[in-house]
């Protein structure tokens, strides 16, 4: 086992693999920028190294500084959390020159699944359901109007390259293909350097569900099920769980196997996660293979009971898996909320500060991942996330209740936070019911709350006419003490709620 691992990351996820570190007797060393020598990962590693200035390409992308101090420290494995250099094929590389050990797959798994073309053929000849559409980018304006065609509108363009909506392109109809093309091309081009771009038919309304699975270097490979990650905004997870409501024990065992199977295409060591989309039918296409920890991979642990850090360690030590895909099991229910530094009433605009005051919840089936603390002040530099907050229960509907509970019992001041928008999330009737796709946060979440919201010369009328109310009542009761007469007909009031105690 190692003796020191590097965590070559910032934040709550290096919070995440320090602690795993430190329950398993290893070591850790952080590296940090200028605005983080106060973070809480500094405060919780046994050494600590500054990397350079704030700019993440000084700092936590700075792949040769990272690498000396590996050296220097005597580190003997690197955990890349996710972001920054987690899926970066060139970096994994350059360890496996040096002799360093990194807690995640090959360079060579990593550039398979970092191109969506290379990867779709991959897993196609593994027998993994794709999207149906190119295996290879189109070359010329001519093979993409046919293939578009054979396939049959609507179409999505997609960067070969790409990833997280970028590059990527719905088309409805023939006669906007090619500026499309135009469109996705630079985009793609502007993004990734490359722009090589490929067809998919286009799911209407399609969920996102991933399986997690674990590899170790002995052949083994197990799934831990899925999460449901449907509730997005523009690209960006913001609530996921496990398991995920719309998926039946059927659809589940064969999306783990096939998983399973795309893992195995690549020789896949270490944790990673295997995307799909799944349509009305719940039939389910492969979209893309993560080659890292996620963000969202405490809801998989909370049901499992599995600790997937410990294991990455496992296994990147060498180990075998300590369990069989028999022994895995999925109980109860958990959910996840990500709480941002952003202003949901301006657009989700990100809100860095100082954390002025901090109250985190606790109590039963409650865990709380963070890399902030009161006084800290979240730098502008970099992804605006304060925390996860996840709960379990042992039905969804436990989930639901403790969830709202723990965020109405969370204080933050100093920033504004996304609390309040998850807080509406968990209150709506689709969300409680599970009946969501991707769309639901962009074209349904919003545009219910915009119509239920009252149109605002209404709402001033009410809320006068109310004051209005509220100032008779009170100089009549002054007025009838004064006089003597006593509050008189009391009864009047009493049953009225919210008024018996405040006149
Ligand atoms: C799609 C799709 C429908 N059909 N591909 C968006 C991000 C990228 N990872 C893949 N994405 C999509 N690809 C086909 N052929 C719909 C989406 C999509 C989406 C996917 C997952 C989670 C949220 C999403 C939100 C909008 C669109």
């Amino acid at each position: 086992m190692f003796s020191r691992i590097l965590v070559a990351n910032r934040g709550e996820i290096a919070v995440r693999v320090i602690r795993a570190c430190r329950e398993m007797g290893i070591e850790t060393v952080a590296v940090y920028s200028d605005v983080d020598r106060h973070a809480l990962h500094v405060r919780y590693a046994d050494y600590a190294y500054r990397l350079g200035p704030a700019p993440a390409s000084e700092s936590y992308l700075n792949m040769e500084k990272i690498i000396e101090v590996a050296r220097k420290s005597g580190a003997q494995a690197i955990h890349p959390g996710y972001g920054f250099l987690a899926e970066n094929a060139e970096f994994a590389k350059r360890l496996e020159e040096e002799g360093i050990k990194l807690i995640g797959p090959s360079s060579e798994a990593m550039r398979v699944m970092g191109s969506k073309t290379l990867a779709r053929q991959t897993v196609t000849k593994a027998g993994v359901p794709v999207i149906p559409g190119t295996l290879e980018p189109l070359a010329t304006e001519e093979e993409v109007v046919e293939t578009a065609r054979e396939i049959g509108y609507p179409v999505m363009l997609k960067a070969a390259a790409g990833g997280g909506g970028k590059g990527m392109r719905l088309v409805r109809d023939e006669s906007e293909i090619l500026s499309a093309l135009r469109m996705a091309r630079s985009e793609a081009k502007s993004s990734f350097g490359d722009d090589s771009v490929y067809i998919e038919k286009y799911i209407e309304k399609p969920r996102h569900v991933e399986i997690q699975i674990l590899a170790d270097s002995h052949g083994n490979v197990v799934h831990l099920f899925e999460r449901e990650c449907s509730i997005q905004r523009r690209h960006q997870k913001v609530i996921e769980e496990s398991p995920s409501p719309f998926i039946d024990d059927e659809t589940r065992k064969r999306m783990g196997e096939v998983a399973v199977a795309a893992a195995r295409a690549v020789n896949y060591e270490n944790a990673g996660t295997v995307e799909f989309l799944v349509d009305a039918d719940k039939n389910f296409y492969f979209l893309e293979m993560n080659t890292r920890l996620q963000v969202e991979h405490p809801v998989t642990e909370m049901v499992t009971g599995i600790d997937i850090v410990k294991e990455q360690i496992r296994i990147a030590a060498g180990e075998p898996l300590s369990f069989t895909q028999e022994q895995v099991r999925q109980v109860g229910h958990a959910i996840e909320c990500r709480i941002y530094a952003e202003d949901p009433d301006r657009n989700f605009f990100p809100c860095p500060g100082l954390i002025e005051r901090l109250r985190t919840p606790g109590g039963p089936g409650v865990r709380d991942d963070s890399g902030v603390f009161e006084g800290f002040e979240i730098p502008m530099h970099y992804d605006p996330m304060i925390s996860k907050l996840i709960v379990w229960g042992k039905d969804r509907a436990e989930a639901i209740a403790r969830m709202k509970r723990a965020l109405s019992e969370y204080v933050i001041t100093g920033v504004k936070t996304t609390i309040p928008f998850h807080i509406r999330v968990m209150n709506n009737r689709h969300f409680i019911e599970g009946d969501f796709d991707t769309n639901f946060i962009d074209k349904v979440f919003f545009k219910e709350e915009a119509e239920r919201e009252l149109p605002e010369p209404e709402v001033a009328m009410l809320a006068g006419a109310i004051e209005r109310f509220r100032r008779e009542l009170r100089e009549s009761l002054r007025s009838k003490e004064i006089s003597g007469e006593g509050i008189g007909s009391l009864w009047k009031y009493t049953y009225r709620p919210g008024f018996g105690k405040k006149f």
